[in-house]
């Protein structure tokens, strides 16, 4: 587990640097905090840019080491120890997530810690199966393409998700053969600590992983302005995305950033509505709606609205809300009580502009004695909506969908498309050449067709419009992770070159 006892009350999370607890510099501490119960998890180190510094000397030297000869097969060997080492401990792992976030341990131990495990694999099998192209030029030239390490590479990762997506980043930034800064979400620290001692049992050398806990703008900030990190990997709200974008780009670091959503639903009526059903309430209440590919606006053809929002209503009232730890239990506590304020906001907000809130939208006062003052909502499904208004135009990221009704496939596209967003969308028909027009058609970088947060993780994810910049996944990733260095050969008795091109 990550270093316990320093000082009374919680125990202290120091950074991981250099292959070994390092407590912060400063001596800064930042509390981590239940949202189900208030209880303080663990005091994170507050790291800031001598931490950040510390750990970026730490990864350089790992390159210079044997991390930096290790050859591909020794690295997809550590990976999948790390792999089977996440394994070994999943039943410590989900808690530990469920406590940070708040959220079901039932779905900690069946999404969460699942995926981080197949991440970490599927990283290991993609570099041991990489093809690089080779491009043969008029008999004259043979062109190869080599993949060469980045380098230092920073990872900034959210609260939603933390082990699945700090994986997700880190295993083909390992697989590489780059050196790691990673700077989890201050909100969920834990399982980064324990993602860095198994990749340290698993055989990685220090310091090609290093762990900087803190703050965005202290120890984020500092990452994204390291003048030897040469990439950034950002996965978070659309607002910080940005301002990692305004530091990175002047200093021309490679950027992916994968930010907010606002996905529609769109539920035809010729759809199974039966599966329809459950893949809306699947898409708009997964992780209490806080998940960036979730389905918050559900636009339901016309002919089916009043039946489908009625069944909607009973589902969403049906679903079990209360401690994280019954297994029982399908939505746990918002990740924090200032962002369950936010949420409650939102849903002030929706009724001022007209919305008409059909279930949900409340403080439980059902729940047992251990998380009664946590941060939990009811869950909400509002309806009346214009598709102009802030509620149905921001992202929410809680336990609230809005519904809204239209005719026909024209006015369907023009609503799923009416947002700033273009992250990802689902879509119901039975009708296949509806779904491949409909599925073309939309602003999203992820589309479902009869389905929803179905993973297949050779594809590419990523969004549209201010959902981010670029692709990761599969070949997304290894590419994102290297860079490209063509070798161009000249082919013996090729004649002469022709007059040079640029
Ligand atoms: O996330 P932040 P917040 C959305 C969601 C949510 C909103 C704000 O709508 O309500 O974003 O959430 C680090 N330089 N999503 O404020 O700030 C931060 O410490 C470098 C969608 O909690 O984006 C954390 O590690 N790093 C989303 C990470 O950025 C900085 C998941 C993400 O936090 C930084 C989470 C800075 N200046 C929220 N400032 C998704 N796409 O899944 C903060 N950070």
């Amino acid at each position: 587990m990550p270093a316990e006892g320093h000082g009374p009350g919680a125990p202290a999370l120091d950074h991981w640097i250099a292959g070994a607890a390092t407590p912060p510099l400063s001596g800064g501490r930042v509390d981590d905090v239940d949202p189900a119960t208030g209880e303080v998890l663990a005091r994170i180190a507050r790291g800031d840019a001598d931490d950040v510094e510390r750990a970026v000397v730490a990864a350089r030297a790992a390159l210079a080491g044997p991390w930096g000869r290790a050859t591909v097969e020794e690295r997809a060997r550590v990976l999948e120890a790390a792999a089977a080492g996440l394994e070994a401990r999943a039943d410590a792992l989900a808690r530990l997530e469920s406590e940070d976030t708040g959220k079901p341990i039932a779905l900690a131990r069946a999404m969460d810690v699942p995926r981080a495990v197949a991440n970490l694999r599927f990283f290991a099998g993609a570099i041991r199966h990489d093809e690089t192209p080779c491009h043969r030029t008029d008999g004259r030239a043979l062109n190869y393409t080599l993949r060469r390490p980045l380098g230092v590479v920073g990872l900034v990762t959210p609260w939603n998700l933390p082990l699945y997506l700090l994986t997700w980043k880190v295993g083909p930034a390992l697989a590489l053969g780059n050196a790691v800064v990673a700077k989890p979400s201050e909100l969920t620290p834990r399982t980064a600590g324990v993602l860095a001692e198994v990749l340290a049992e698993a055989g990685l050398p220090p310091g090609a992983l290093n762990v900087v806990h803190g703050l965005g703008p202290e120890a984020g900030q500092a990452l994204v302005e390291h003048p030897d990190v040469k990439a950034l990997s950002f996965t978070g709200g659309t607002a910080t995305g940005a301002r990692v974008a305004a530091t990175a780009a002047p200093r021309f670091k490679k950027l992916s950033l994968e930010l907010g959503g606002k996905n529609p639903t769109l539920v035809f009526a010729d759809a199974d509505l039966e599966a329809a059903l459950d893949g809306t309430v699947r898409a708009g209440f997964t992780n209490q709606g806080q998940v960036c590919l979730c389905g918050s606006r559900v636009l339901v053809e016309r002919a089916v609205y009043a039946d489908f929002v009625d069944a909607l209503v009973a589902r969403v009232r049906a679903l079990r809300v209360g401690d994280p730890r019954d297994p029982e239990v399908q939505l746990g506590a918002l990740v924090s009580a200032g962002h369950r304020d936010k949420v409650e906001g939102y849903l002030r907000l929706a009724r001022e502009e007209g919305g008409r809130v059909l279930c949900g939208g409340e403080r439980p006062t059902d729940l047992s004695a251990r998380v009664a003052r946590g941060a939990f909502l009811t869950p909400a499904v509002v309806a009346d909506l214009g598709p102009a208004c802030r509620t149905v135009q921001e992202e929410i990221f809680g336990p609230v969908v809005t519904v809204h009704p239209f005719e026909g496939e024209a006015e369907a596209l023009a609503l799923a498309n009416g947002v700033r967003y273009g992250l990802s969308a689902s879509l119901w028909t039975r009708d296949l050449a509806r779904a491949h027009r409909v599925a073309a058609a939309l602003e999203a970088g992820m589309v479902w067709v009869n389905t929803w947060l179905l993973r297949d993780l050779r594809t590419p994810f990523g969004g549209l419009k201010d959902s981010g910049v670029g692709r990761e996944g599969g070949r997304w990733s290894l590419d994102f992770f290297s860079d490209a260095q063509n070798v161009c050969v000249a082919l013996e008795g090729a004649g002469p070159p022709p007059a040079p091109t640029a």
